[in-house]
Parts: structure tokens; sequence; C-alpha cells
């Protein structure tokens, strides 16, 4: 079991202050090769945690927010759950997390992305645009989508889905454009101009609906972090190793020894170097890191006393390019209060980000010409130093031999898990729990 100078904060035992540190795993006895140090205590590090605790590892969790989660967090300020990070379970049919729903028992809500209205003129008194035209958009888009497919297998290393797209669908046109903004920058958190063609949409989906969690995805987290020792407020800036084990130093200069550490961090955070490896990661790894794309999907979420909006539709689409939100989810199907939750992607969100909550909130009433809300988020994920930004992409002059690369470890000791690393469900939750199990299950096996 590692050893610690004072306890460390085991979930559920209270609050804990920041305290300093001074560890070694296994300190004086011989090592059974099965003291772990994990960075990070989101899905990809609890998931990680809770394989090797189950199979007897002694395993420690470090993570520099003083919250679990990472890119999950579940808000309670507006007086009910709200997802600010991750929100939805893409697909179901095979989807691990439904284990988790099982355990917890958690209440989950169907939502559908085609199930959208488009607004061209705010929600109140503005028209939507009609049925029929929003039926005709959706399907010119597939048709376009469709086309764009045979596209990609040719493609070559330098290519951007942005040149293909300007060939098959006419990108002056506003419903065009909130295809755009919606289905390619939102859901890719990238520009056009920055997604490699050569893999666009060659991703891995789970078949079965999407699914909301109004109880929000922070009871999923919870319940795997149960009885883990998890010490918060711990940030990492260096990992040392070699044949003997690791060295990882956290920012007020405390040291824990570990046979193994398993990385966790946002790629965001290794692209901006915040933590030093010693002696430095590989070449490959070096450029894949560099290569692979981190984007950036921010929300807005607006809560009423009253709603002033119907019951249906799941979404609304707000019609044009770079608005301040390009979708408006529906907070009625699945909150218990009025809500209405705003995204917007890429360059776009990036620009918004250095806006204040008041400008923002009230470019989005403008564009819904909305009442005043009694309560609002802006999420800046780009940024928070502990994320910088929302998840990975195959930018550009990258390929999924970079998302392999990326989760090799080095030198037997020093592992690597998280959404990035997930060459088939990148930008997942799903994704991002089975890198984890991935690397708990390489170590248990070594
Ligand atoms: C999904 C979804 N989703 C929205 C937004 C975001 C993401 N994703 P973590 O970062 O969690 O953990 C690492 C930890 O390391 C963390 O706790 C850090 O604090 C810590 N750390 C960092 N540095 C450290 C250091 N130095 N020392 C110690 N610790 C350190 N995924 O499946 N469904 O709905 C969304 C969404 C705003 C930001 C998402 C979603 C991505 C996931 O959140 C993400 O992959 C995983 O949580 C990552 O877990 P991890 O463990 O790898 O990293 C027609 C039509 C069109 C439709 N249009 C709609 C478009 C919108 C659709 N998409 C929506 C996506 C959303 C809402």
């Amino acid at each position: 079991m590692p050893t610690l100078t004072r306890r460390a904060f085991t979930l559920g035992m209270g609050t804990m202050a920041a305290a300093p540190l001074l560890a070694a795993c296994g300190g004086g006895r011989e090592s059974d090769g099965r003291n772990v140090v994990v960075v990070g205590a989101g899905i990809a590090g609890l998931s990680a945690a809770r394989r090797l605790t189950d199979a007897g590892a002694s395993v420690m969790v470090l993570e520099a927010r003083t919250r679990i989660g990472g890119r999950i967090w579940t808000d309670t300020s507006l007086g009910t759950p709200v997802d600010l990070g991750a929100a939805w379970m893409h697909g179901t049919d095979g989807n691990p997390l439904m284990g988790l729903v099982d355990e917890v028992g958690a209440r989950t809500v169907e939502t559908d992305f085609d199930n959208v209205a488009l607004l061209d003129n705010g929600l109140k008194d503005g028209a939507a645009i009609d049925a029929r035209s929003t039926a005709a958009t959706l399907r010119t888009w597939a048709e376009a989508m469709a086309e764009i497919g045979p596209l990609t297998e040719n493609a070559g290393p330098d290519a951007s889905l942005d040149g293909a797209l300007a060939d098959v669908v006419n990108l002056d046109d506003p419903l065009i454009q909130w295809c755009v903004a919606s289905s390619i920058t939102a859901e890719y958190a990238a520009d056009p101009d920055e997604l490699a063609l050569r893999w666009f949409g060659h991703e891995g989906e789970l078949s079965g609906p999407d699914l909301i969690l109004p109880g929000g995805y922070g009871q999923l987290l919870n319940h795997l972090a149960r009885g883990l020792t998890v010490k918060l407020g711990t940030e990492v800036t260096r990992i040392g190793h070699d044949d003997s084990g690791v060295r990882v130093e956290t920012v007020r200069g405390d040291v824990i020894a570990a046979d193994r550490v398993i990385v966790t961090v946002p790629l965001g955070v290794l692209k901006a170097n915040a933590v030093v490896f010693d002696p430095p990661l590989p070449e490959l790894k070096r450029q894949a890191i560099d290569r692979l794309g981190f984007g950036l999907l921010d929300k807005v979420v607006l809560r009423f006393d009253e709603p002033f909006w119907p019951q249906d539709p799941d979404t609304f689409g707000i019609v044009g390019r770079d608005q301040p939100v390009c979708d408006v989810v529906n907070g009625l199907r699945f909150a218990e209060v009025p809500l209405l939750v705003g995204l917007r992607g890429g360059s776009n969100a990036l620009v918004r980000e250095s806006h204040s909550d008041d400008q923002t909130v009230a470019a989005v009433r403008a564009t819904l010409r909305a009442p005043d809300p009694v309560g609002a988020l802006v999420t800046r994920w780009a940024a928070d130093p502990f994320a910088r930004g929302s998840y990975s992409f195959l930018a550009v002059g990258s390929s999924p031999a970079d998302q392999r690369a990326l989760a090799e470890p080095v030198g037997g000791r020093v592992a690597f898990a998280g959404e990035a690393t997930h060459e088939e469900f990148f930008s997942t939750v799903h994704g991002a729990y089975l890198s984890g199990l991935r690397e708990a299950e390489r170590i248990l096996g070594s």
C-alpha cells in the first residue's frame, strides 16, 4: 500500500485540505510491481483505479482539481443537476457505461438530434422555420455527407474537410451554415478546415439512442470512485522513471514513488507541456501529441422561472454561422426546472470565451428573444488549465497511428489513458472509460 506521511483522502471520508505529502509506494518492502499512481480522476483514471483496486493492486489517484470527474462535471447551482461537460451517452448497444447506469439505478432519457426545430428569429416572437424546410435541410445535409464518404478514402494527409464541403453543399445558405456549425463544429469541437478529410467520419459509433442522465453524469463517477484513494488538489508537474520505478512530483514539490504510473491528463494538458517527463517522451509520442487536434465545445446554460418555449422538440437549431450558440437543447425534456442549454464549438466558441458572462447571456438572450433568466452558467473549457479544451479530433496531418502512439506505454512503467488514446471511441466518455480499463489490464497482465 502506498504509505503517506499524512492520511490520504478517501472518497466519502469528508473534505480534504490540500495537505503536503511525501510518499513511497511499497517503501521498505519487496514490491509486487502493482503499486500504481494514477494521474487524473476523470473517468479514464477512475476506471483504471477501480479495476486495479478491485484486483488487489495498491492505487493512489492524484487529481489537480478539488473535485473528481474532469470533463464530466455535474453542477447543481441552478437547482437541478446540469452537466457542464459531457452530457450524452452516445449509443446504448455494447456501451460499457450501461453497466454503471444499471448499478446506480440512474434514470435516462432518450434524445434525438434529428428532432430539431430550426429558428431564424428567436423562440418567443420569431417564426421557427417550418417543419418541411427543416426536414428538407436535414435530407440535403445527409446526402452531402454521403457524398463526402467516398472522398475521404483517397484524401491526402494535408486535405481538410473544408474543401470537400464546398464541393457538395452551398456554404452561403444559412440553413447549411447551421448544419456545419451543429453537426461538424459542435460535434467534432473543430472547424472544418482543422479536420482531416481522410479520417472524417471514420470513428466508431455505437448503435442505439443517445441518452441524457437527468440526475447528471456525476452519479456514475461517484459510484466508480467509491472507496478509492483519491488525493484532490494535487497537481502533478513532473514524472521521472527508470528501471527501478517512477517518481511522481506535485506542484508543492512532494514526491510519490511507485512501480508504475498511468497518465490520464487531457491531450490539451500534454500539448501545453504542463507535465514534464524525465526522460523526455519518445519522439513518436511527442509528434502524436503535436499532430492530434484538441478542440472546443462550450455551453451556455440559462434557467428560467417559467418555460416560454414548447415541450417538443429535443433541440432548437440557430440558423446561420457564428451565432452565439448553434444548438439549444430543450431542458424541458430532462430537467426538473425550465432550462435551455446552448452549445457552441470551434473557433467561434474560442473567441467567445473572452466575453464576460453578462455579455454572453445578453447575446444568447437576444438571439432567442428570451426574457431575463433567473440563473446562468457559462463554460470556458479552453481557459481551464486542467483541460485546455474539450476533446480530441483527427486534425489535418494526423492519423489513427498518432492515437496508437499516444496510447503506447513508455519504458514499461509509464502508461497513458484518456479519451484521446482510444482509436475507435476518442472524444467520448465510453472511449475514456475503456482506455482506463485497457491500461489497468495491461498492468495486471504484465
Ligand atoms: C460524451 C458527451 N460532451 C461536452 C463538453 C466536454 C466534453 N464529451 P478528463 O479530462 O475527464 O480527466 C483528466 C483529469 O486529469 C481531470 O480531472 C483533470 O483535472 C486532471 N488533470 C489535468 N492535469 C493534471 C495534473 N497536472 N495533475 C493531476 N491531475 C490533472 N463525451 O461521451 N458525451 O455528451 C460529451 C462533451 C463541453 C468538455 C464532452 C462528451 C467528452 C468527454 O467529456 C470526455 O471524452 C471524457 O470525459 C474524458 O475523460 P478523461 O478521463 O479522458 O479526461 C443534426 C444534429 C447535430 C447535432 N449537434 C449537436 C452537437 C453536440 C454533440 N456533442 C456534445 C458533446 C458533449 C455535450
